[in-house]
């Protein structure tokens, strides 16, 4: 098996409308395990060092304020290819072409805003998932 960790977050629109359980249902359904998890109030730098590979497109401002608009819910996941497989459990960027049976197909709903609000992240490879556990989960053996 290709045990893997992979970072989730709960964004603030999931955390508002109470579906952090949900969330967390889905993904231990699938065998995956939660090991690490709080809910926290990001600073802006965390959010744009996470958000870096955005810088200067035209939702890297609404998307930093949407992540600073309330607390999320941050997360280490693990399981055998857990990267790709919470990336399937979450379903297509934008809520609206989502597959219905995912997070985002089943959960969000594009609310007309410059940035997609669409839940959940989860990290898209074996390199960003080092990264951004090192940056929200500094201690994290
Ligand atoms: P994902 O979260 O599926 O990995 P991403 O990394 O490309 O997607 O983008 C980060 C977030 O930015 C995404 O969850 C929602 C927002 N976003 C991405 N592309 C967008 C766009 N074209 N218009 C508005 N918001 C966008
Ligand atoms: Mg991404």
């Amino acid at each position: 098996t290709l045990v893997e960790r992979s970072l989730v977050l709960v964004k603030p629109d999931g955390v508002k409308r109470a579906l952090t359980g949900a969330i967390i249902d889905r993904i231990e359904r699938k065998g995956m395990r939660v090991i690490a998890m709080d809910l926290r109030s990001l600073p802006r730098e965390l959010v744009e060092e996470h958000y870096a590979e955005h810088q200067g497109k035209p939702f890297f401002e609404p998307l930093v304020s949407f992540m600073l608009s309330g607390p999320v819910v941050a997360m280490v996941i693990e399981g055998h290819r857990c990267i790709e497989a919470f990336r399937t459990l979450s379903g297509a960027t934008d809520p609206v072409k989502a597959a219905p049976g995912t997070i985002r197909g089943d959960l969000a709903t594009d609310v007309g805003t410059t940035v997609v609000q669409n839940l959940v992240h989860g990290s898209d490879s074996p390199a960003s998932a080092e990264r951004e556990i090192k940056l929200f989960f500094p201690d994290l053996a």
